[in-house]
């Protein structure tokens, strides 16, 4: 048992315990998330006038404080503890405070019995358990190094391969061989016949490159190394190709995980990627802020631009791209015929300011073609998503002239392709989840069955279940995206245990201690979001245009509202008009606040103006919320709302010329995953304002480089924002060093740069991995083929029915 029940029952707080526990009985709430608990406790600790250090530190106060859920029971109350992160505890306690401990099994169960659904004399329900599968992997121990998989796996696996050199170099010397591009051999040929000539022909090459010039070309000694048994790949240069060399050398030698890291860093074994992103309009211009196409496009296709240049510097340095090696990277996504003015409905689009790098769309087969000839939720798109493999597959395969050798899959619908694609090609498969939605919606799996006519949760969480699990390695934006925090639960995290009542009980749905997970943050378009003060790389004519967009323009038929006094500090905000985004709590926020008013005005840029342009009914809801709050807190002359979709150059300028007005940015959202904007907010030097809900509390340092908020609390945000605008008042360089460490933590930390030279290293590491160890995942994935032909894929048939009836 917890040591902190223990320490309750054994000293004179379990009187407290029982009161408050009673109390909790007689209040109407049956099912009590942390917020709940702690609003809760705090009421008791006021009414029964207890010492402020009760709340905090007592064991009662900090075991209230681990517990994630309770769930009340006529005669009992069941505590879902979470000591530490990643770990679980549930207990029952009873009236007379017996506690026991419970089951993950007794906890789903009652958890369906909470909604009425748990019928054990119908029988038990299907029971997905993804642990047997694990159980012979290596398991990362301390929670702390959740998220460095790469670095854990290979220092596990090197010395497991390491004990037995006969094994290790067989095994080497097999992989080198391996590798061609296109007919061309790499690396080594079969003039090296076996191990032991491999270990000796590295010496002799070795000799031979030392005694040429550092910087002679390697196409002046090619047929020289062939003769030795060496193909190109080892470098560009004598000197690279000695140090490559060496590096072998030291592995055959002695090798150890940093020099096989480092050797497999080096050596030639990615040449076309393809990342695959289907929901939403997937285009460079006109689409963003568009329902479901926010920052998953904006990360796919600067990722895309970005891995061309790291292989093509790769190439470069490793001496294939004068024999005519180039990297191809494509970006699959759907073909949408009704492309409403956008490019949605274009085959094949080159992505700008890349040579070889290309958007893909594959329509869905028609099956309904008053669906399939539009866009589709990203709720509604599982019924495609098969049969679009297969016709991906064919166009993939013509467009590369061969296999991919890395598939990156986006999003839940995404990474459900890239598993059926990886399976039917056999190829390296990366998840990156961008945003899970099963935390971000409140009980979205307890209630699955009220929300399945809008969400589909049934098919999506089934989808995540299968990719996450499937995949070679999953890239994570954050370490809280997997494990959450000490007091909240990261969006993996709650894959791990939970019931869709009547469809199935998880009881271990993901590994998180698993060497799978790696966070690699993305960065910013460096060439698009700068900062304000770089005044060269400005175009005047622009950042004037723009300024009179925000804040003078009269144009109703895109903006609405006008400033009174357009001179007042900005607080601006730019997202899509998505609930969980939460604009209208921004707005709501300002409107509660006469003094921010009285100092500030507020810009919002937010997709449309307009309800009847809409067709989404999350966004039909937020427009109409947007004009209740601005006549409500009669806000006119204090607010402008623009209705615009900014062209990427637009969208970089807009930030500055709010910075050179010395305005904030605020991000609102109830949860965000990442949250690009917050990025781009602060490499353009504003002070940033983001929730502490979700990804932002890793991006910025609060009160550092920028300033966390707890969107439900509009007093506590609007002070805080109040604060610092009065302080700037106060101190006139307190703005200025704000905004200056804002865009050194974005230089440092976040760009594009430090994110694909990583991507890369593990996909090369992993790959090599999956070659030598031969791991055996063929069990596991047959249960997730099960369940995709099982569970999936007759609701994805039930799905497109109702579709048809539409
Ligand atoms: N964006 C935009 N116009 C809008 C709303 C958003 O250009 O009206 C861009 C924004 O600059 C950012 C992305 O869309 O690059 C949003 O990404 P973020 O990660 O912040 O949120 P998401 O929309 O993915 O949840
Ligand atoms: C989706 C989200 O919700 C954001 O938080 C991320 O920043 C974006 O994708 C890019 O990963």
């Amino acid at each position: 048992m917890s040591e902190l029940i223990k320490s309750v029952l054994k000293c004179d707080e379990k009187s407290d315990l029982r009161q408050f526990a009673s109390e909790l009985r007689s209040s109407e709430k049956r099912y009590l998330l942390r917020n709940d608990i702690e609003r809760a406790f705090a009421e008791y600790c006021e009414e029964h006038q207890k010492p402020s250090y009760f709340y905090h530190s007592s064991y009662l106060g900090k075991l209230l404080y681990y517990t994630q859920e309770m769930i009340l029971e006529d005669e009992s109350i069941c505590m879902i503890v979470r000591p530490k992160i990643a770990s679980q505890e549930v207990y029952r306690i009873g009236e007379d405070l017996t506690v026991e401990s419970m089951t993950v099994q007794d906890l789903l169960d009652l958890r369906d019995r909470f909604v009425d659904r748990h019928h054990p004399s119908e029988g038990d329900v299907l029971e997905l358990d993804f642990q047997p599968f694990y159980d012979y992997s290596p398991t990362i121990r301390d929670p702390k190094n959740i998220g460095k998989g790469v670095q854990f796996l290979n220092r596990y696996l090197s010395s497991k391969l390491f004990q037995d050199p006969r094994q290790w170099l067989e095994m080497l010397f097999e992989f080198l061989s391996l590798h061609s591009y296109n007919g061309l051999q790499l690396l080594i040929n079969e003039r090296i016949k076996n191990r032991r000539e491999l270990s000796e022909r590295v010496k002799e090459a070795i000799g031979f490159v030392s005694q040429r010039p550092d910087d002679e070309p390697f196409d002046n000694f090619r047929f020289d190394l062939q003769a030795i048994g060496f193909e190109p790949g080892w470098g560009n240069t004598a000197v690279r190709v000695r140090e490559t060399l060496d590096i072998l050398d030291e592995l055959i030698d002695s090798p150890d995980d940093a020099v096989l890291e480092s050797f497999i860093s080096r050596i030639p074994m990615i040449f076309r990627v393809v990342l695959i992103s289907v929901h939403g309009w997937f285009g460079q211009e006109g689409v963003l802020g568009r329902p479901d196409t926010g920052g998953q496009v904006v990360y796919v296709l600067d990722q895309a631009r970005s891995l061309e240049k790291r292989l093509q510097q790769e190439f470069h340095e490793q001496g294939l791209d004068v024999l005519g090696v180039h990297p191809k990277v494509i970006i699959l996504s759907r073909l949408i015929p009704e492309a409403e003015g956008t490019r949605c409905d274009e085959r094949l689009e080159k992505v700008r300011g890349t040579d070889n790098g290309w958007i893909l769309r594959v329509p869905f087969r028609e099956f309904n073609p008053h669906v399939t000839q539009k866009w589709v939720s990203r709720f509604e798109i599982w019924p495609y998503l098969e049969t679009f493999v297969i016709d991906a597959e064919t166009e993939l395969l013509a467009e590369f002239q061969g296999k991919p050798d890395l598939i990156i899959g986006n999003y839940s619908d995404g990474n459900l392709v890239a598993f059926l694609m990886a399976r039917r090609l056999n190829v390296t498969q990366c998840n990156i989840a961008h945003a899970l939605e099963k935390s971000k919606y409140l009980f979205s799996n307890l209630y699955w069955q009220d929300l399945e006519n809008q969400y589909h949760f049934s098919l999506q969480f089934t989808a995540d279940l299968i990719a996450m699990n499937a995949a070679n390695f999953v890239i994570s934006s954050t370490y809280q995206e997997i494990v959450g925090t000490p007091d909240s639960i990261g969006q993996y995290e709650s894959y791990a245990c939970f019931t869709m009542p009547d469809l199935y009980h998880v009881v271990n749905g993901i590994e998180l201690f698993s060497p799978k997970f790696n966070v690699v943050p993305p960065g910013v378009n460096e060439a698009v979001y700068f900062p304000y003060k770089r005044k060269e790389d400005r175009i005047p004519a622009n950042a004037e245009r723009l300024e009179e967009m925000l804040f003078t323009l009269d144009d109703p038929s895109q903006i609405f509202g006008n400033l009174d006094d357009p001179s007042k500090r900005p607080i601006f905000s730019m997202a899509r008009l998505d609930r969980i985004k939460n604009l209208t709590g921004l707005a709501e926020c300002f409107g509660q606040s006469p003094e921010l008013q009285e100092r500030c005005n507020l810009i919002l840029i937010a997709g449309k103006l307009r309800t009847e342009d809409s067709t989404d009914s999350e966004e039909v809801a937020e427009i109409e919320k947007l004009y209740h709050i601005i006549d409500q807190y009669e806000l006119q002359g204090k607010v402008r709302w623009l209705g615009v979709r900014l062209p990427k150059a637009d969208s970089g300028e807009i930030y500055r010329v709010i910075a050179d007005r010395k305005g904030v940015f605020v991000q609102p959202a109830l949860f965000e995953a990442f949250g690009l904007t917050i990025l781009e907010a602060m490499v353009s030097g504003l002070p940033t304002f983001a929730t502490q809900f979700g990804g932002p509390l890793e991006i910025i340092q609060d009160r550092v480089n920028g300033f966390y908020i707890n969107p439900t609390n509009l007093e506590e945000t609007a002070d805080k924002i109040l604060k610092f605008v009065s302080k700037c008042d106060e101190h006139p360089h307190y703005w200025e060093e704000v905004s200056e460490r804002a865009m050194e933590r974005v230089y440092s930390a976040y760009t594009w740069k430090i994110h694909t030279t990583r991507l890369l290293s593990l996909a090369k590491i992993y790959g090599f991995w999956n070659y030598t160890s031969k791991e055996n995942r063929a069990d596991l994935l047959r249960y997730l083929e099960a369940l995709f032909y099982l569970i999936f894929k007759p609701r994805a048939q039930g799905l497109l029915q109702a579709h048809y009836q539409r």
